[in-house]
C-alpha cells in the first residue's frame, strides 16, 4: 500500500453531499430519470464535467439536492462516506452537512440530521465512534487493548448554514446543533455559494453558537470580497476554509490571529479559484508554520480522496522539503485542530505517536 494511503489522516473539511460515491450519484440520477423527475441526458454532462467554475459547482449542488429525495438516501450516503474515508485510513473525520427542510417528503432539519445519525449507526464494516465520551468511560477507540483489527474512525459533525438562508433559518440550525451535541455535533460551518448572501445575516446565529459553546468554521475568501473577509477574520472563528482571495491586510490579520486554515488543493484548482497548484497559498502558510490541514472539500464532486490530496502535496511541493515524514507531521498536527473533546485528542495523539515509532 502506498504511504499516502496507509498513513493515518485527519479530515476536517468534508461536505457530506459533496462526498457521494460516483457510482451512487449515477445510480440516483438514473433512478430519478426513469421516474421522469429529471432528464438524465440533460444533467449527465453536469455530473461528468471536469473543471467547473464556482457558479457551475453550485448548479451541481442544486442537482444533488434534488437527488437526495428521502431519509433512506441520506442514511445510505452517510454510511458510504464513512466507509470510504475509513478505508483510506482517515482516523478522525469532521463531516459537515446542511440540515434540509423538504415539506413534500416530510423532512425537517431535525429529521434530516436523524437520517445522518442513522447512517453513522448503520456502518458495520468499520468501528465508528461518534458519541462523545462519558468522563467515567476510559475505553478509547485506539487503545492498544481495544482488540479490534478493523479500521477505526472517529466521526464528529458540523451543521452547515447555507449562505441562502435567513437569520431565522440559521438560528434554527444552531439550535438543532445544540440539541444534537450529545450525538457528536461539535460545531457550525458557514458555506454555500459565495456569490450570494450577506455576512450580517448569519452573524447573530454564529455569535449565539459561540456563546453556547459550539465551534465555528467559516468558508472565507472563495471570491474577492475584501470587506467580508475582514469581518470574518474579526469574528475570529476557530478555523476557516480556503482563504484564497486574501489581500495583504487579510494575511496580516490571519497570521497574527493564528486562525487555522483548512486547505482544499484539488477543489481550489478545479473551481479555478487558484490558477495553478504551484502558486497555491498552502506553501507560504506551511513555510511560516501557520496551522494548516489538508482536506478534500468534496471528494465526490472533485473526484479526489484525502490520500490523493497528500500525494498531490508531496509531488507539487517537494522543493519545500515536504516529504513523507513532513506530511505525516502535518497530519499529526491536525489533531490539535479538531473540535472533538479532549479525550479524543489524547487518544489520537497516542495513536499517531505509536505509528511514528514504527516509522523510525
Ligand atoms: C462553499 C460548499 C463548497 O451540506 O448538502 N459546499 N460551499 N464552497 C464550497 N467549495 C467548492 N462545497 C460544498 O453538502 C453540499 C453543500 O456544501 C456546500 C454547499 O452548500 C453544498 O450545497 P451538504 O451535505
Amino acid at each position: 500500500m502506498e504511504w499516502w494511503v496507509s498513513m493515518p489522516k485527519v479530515e476536517l473539511h468534508a461536505h457530506l453531499n459533496g462526498s457521494i460515491r460516483d457510482s451512487t450519484l449515477l445510480e440516483l440520477t438514473k433512478a430519478l430519470g426513469e421516474k421522469g423527475v429529471i432528464n438524465f441526458s440533460q444533467v449527465e454532462h453536469i455530473i461528468m464535467k471536469y473543471n467547473r467554475s464556482v457558479k457551475e459547482v453550485f448548479q451541481l449542488f442544486d442537482l444533488i439536492r434534488i437527488l437526495t429525495t428521502d431519509h433512506a438516501i441520506v442514511t445510505r450516503i452517510t454510511r458510504e462516506v464513512i466507509e470510504d474515508f475509513a478505508s483510506e485510513n482517515v482516523v478522525y473525520l469532521e463531516l459537515r452537512t446542511t440540515p434540509k427542510r423538504n415539506e413534500a417528503i416530510g423532512m425537517t432539519k431535525g429529521s434530516y440530521i436523524e437520517a445522518v445519525l442513522e447512517g453513522l449507526r448503520s456502518v458495520t464494516s468499520v468501528d465508528v465512534n461518534f458519541i462523545p465520551h462519558h468522563k467515567e468511560d476510559s475505553r478509547t477507540l485506539f487503545s492498544p487493548n481495544n482488540g479490534s483489527s478493523r479500521k477505526r474512525i472517529y466521526v464528529r459533525l458540523l451543521l452547515s448554514i447555507d449562505r441562502r438562508e435567513t437569520t431565522e433559518a440559521a438560528m434554527e440550525t444552531v439550535k438543532l446543533a445544540l440539541e444534537m451535541k450529545q450525538f457528536g455535533v461539535v460545531g457550525i460551518d458557514l458555506s454555500g455559494n459565495p456569490l450570494v448572501g450577506d455576512w450580517n445575516t448569519y452573524l447573530p446565529a454564529l455569535k449565539f453558537a459561540r456563546n453556547q459553546g459550539l465551534y465555528v468554521s467559516l468558508h472565507c475568501g472563495e471570491i474577492p470580497n475584501p470587506k467580508e473577509i475582514h469581518q470574518m477574520l474579526d469574528f475570529k472563528p476557530e478555523r476557516i476554509g480556503h482563504a484564497i482571495c486574501f489581500e495583504k491586510e487579510h494575511w496580516e490579520i490571519l497570521k497574527s490571529s493564528k486562525i487555522p486554515v483548512e486547505i482544499c488543493l484539488t477543489s481550489n484548482i478545479r473551481t479555478l479559484t487558484v490558477r495553478s497548484i504551484h502558486v497555491h497559498h498552502f506553501v507560504g502558510l506551511y513555510k511560516t508554520k501557520h496551522p494548516v490541514v489538508l482536506c478534500t472539500d468534496d471528494s465526490g464532486v472533485f473526484s479526489t480522496s484525502l490520500s490523493k490530496e497528500y500525494k498531490i502535496a508531496a509531488d507539487a511541493f517537494v522543493f519545500t522539503g515536504l516529504g513523507k515524514r513532513e506530511l505525516f507531521e502535518l497530519s499529526r498536527n491536525a489533531v490539535e485542530l479538531i473540535f472533538a473533546e479532549r479525550q479524543v485528542q489524547e487518544d489520537l495523539t497516542k495513536y499517531f505517536d505509536s505509528v511514528a515509532k514504527t516509522m523510525g
